[in-house]
C-alpha cells in the first residue's frame, strides 16, 4: 500500500528516522502525494543552512562533508548531509568515501546521510534535490549539507539551491584548470585546497590565486596569512571576499576554520539582506520549474494516443520547425482548454 503523505510527515516530525527516509522517497517521485507531502512540510522549513559542497572527482568532498558534519555536532546542532552523485553508483571514488563516513557517523542520531539517486530525474535533479532539502529543514535539522561532483552545469545549477557554495581542489588532479574551465569558481563562496598533506597544495593554491586575479575576482589566503601580514582582505563584487582555506580532510585539520567562515558568511549574508535574497530565488525557481513539469505533464497526459507521435512526424517531414509546432500546441491547448473541448493540435 502506498504511504499516506500526511501520516509520513507527521512521524517525521516527530524524529522517526525511518519515517524520514520513506518521505524522502517519495518526495523524490514528484507524484501527487509527493506534492501533497511537500505542501504539508513546508510551513516548517526556512529554518537550515545550505551548505553546497562542490569539486571533482577525488578531491576529498565526501571525506570533508563527514568532518563538517562532526565539527557541526560539536557545536551541538544537527546536520544532514545529501550525497548527489550524478555519475554511476559503481564508481569506485564515490563509494569509497561513502563508506568511511557511514562508519565515521554510524549511531549518531544528530547527523542523517542520504544518497540521491540522480538519473531519470523528471524536471532535473535540482528539483528533486530541492524537495529533499525542504524534507530535511522541515523536520528540524540545522544544516544540509549538499555534495555534488563539479562537472559543469549541474553543480551550478545546484548551487542555486544552496545559501553557501564550498568549491573543494586538491593537488594532482589537474581541478584547479577544469574548475576554471567549468566555472565552478564562478560559484563558490569559500575555496578549500584539501590534502595539504599532498606535494603539489601549494602549487593548486597559487594556481588559484593566479586564475582569480587573472578574472578580477579578488581572493585571498587564508586567515593566518592575513593575519601575519596585516593585509585587509579586497572584497569582491557582491561584497564578500572568497577564502581560499587548506584543509586536510583526513585528520580534520582546518575544518574548524572552514565552519566558522561558513558562519562569517551566514553573518554576511543576513545583515546584506541577501539571504533572504536567495530565498525568495530559490523558491521562484522551484516554483517555476515545478509549473513548467506540471504544465508539460497536464498537456502531455491530455493527448489523445497518438497525437504525440503525428506531431513528430510533422518534425521529421519538415513540415514545421519545432520553434513554431511548440507555439501552436500551446496555441491549440490554450484554445481547446477554454472551449472545453478537444485539447490537442492534429
Ligand atoms: N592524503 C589525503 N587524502 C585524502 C584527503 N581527503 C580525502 N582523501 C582521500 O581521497 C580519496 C577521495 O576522497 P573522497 O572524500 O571520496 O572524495 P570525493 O570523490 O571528492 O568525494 C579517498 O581515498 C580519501 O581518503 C586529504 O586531505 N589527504
Ligand atoms: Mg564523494
Amino acid at each position: 500500500m502506498p504511504p499516506n503523505p500526511a501520516d509520513l510527515v507527521a512521524q517525521a516530525l516527530t524524529g522517526n528516522r525511518l519515517a524520514l527516509a520513506r518521505l524522502l522517497t517519495l518526495v523524490e517521485s514528484q507524484t501527487d502525494s509527493a506534492i501533497e507531502a511537500l505542501n504539508l512540510i513546508f510551513p516548517a522549513t526556512g529554518n537550515a543552512h545550505r551548505v553546497g559542497i562542490t569539486g571533482a572527482p577525488g578531491t576529498g568532498k565526501s571525506s570533508l562533508t563527514n568532518k563538517l558534519a562532526q565539527t557541526i555536532r560539536r557545536r551541538g546542532e544537527t546536520a544532514a548531509i545529501l550525497a548527489v552523485d550524478p555519475s554511476s553508483p559503481f564508481t569506485g571514488g564515490a563509494i569509497l568515501g561513502d563508506r568511511i563516513r557511514m562508519r565515521e557517523c554510524a549511531g549518531d542520531p544528530g547527523i542523517f546521510i542520504r544518497s540521491m539517486a540522480s538519473r531519470g530525474a523528471l524536471g532535473g535533479l535540482s528539483l528533486t534535490t530541492n524537495a529533499a532539502a525542504e524534507v530535511l529543514d522541515g523536520v528540524g535539522f540545522d544544516w544540509i549539507l549538499v555534495e555534488t561532483v563539479g562537472t559543469g552545469q549541474a553543480e551550478v545549477e545546484i548551487a542555486s539551491l544552496a545559501h553557501t557554495v564550498i568549491v573543494v581542489e586538491a593537488p594532482g588532479l589537474g581541478d584547479e584548470i577544469q574548475a576554471i574551465k567549468a566555472g565552478i569558481l564562478e560559484i563558490a563562496d569559500l575555496i578549500l585546497v584539501n590534502k595539504t598533506d599532498q606535494p603539489g597544495a601549494l602549487r593548486t593554491e597559487s594556481a588559484l590565486m593566479a586564475a582569480f586575479h587573472a578574472a578580477e575576482r579578488p581572493a585571498y589566503r587564508h586567515h593566518s596569512d592575513i593575519d601575519q601580514s596585516g593585509i585587509i582582505p579586497p572584497t569582491s563584487k557582491d561584497g564578500w571576499s572568497i577564502p581560499i582555506l587548506r584543509t586536510n580532510a583526513i585528520d580534520g585539520e582546518g575544518v574548524d576554520a572552514v565552519l566558522a567562515r561558513v558562519l562569517e558568511h551566514r553573518t554576511f549574508l543576513q545583515e546584506s539582506g541577501q539571504w533572504q535574497a536567495k530565498e525568495t530565488q530559490r523558491m521562484q525557481h522551484a516554483f517555476e520549474q515545478s509549473l513548467r513539469h506540471a504544465l508539460y505533464t497536464a498537456w502531455h497526459d491530455a493527448l489523445p494516443g497518438d497525437a504525440y507521435d503525428d506531431l513528430l512526424r510533422q518534425l521529421n517531414n519538415r513540415a514545421i520547425s519545432p520553434q513554431q509546432l511548440a507555439r501552436q500546441t500551446v496555441q491549440a491547448w490554450l484554445t481547446g482548454s477554454k472551449s472545453e473541448s478537444n485539447r490537442h493540435i492534429s
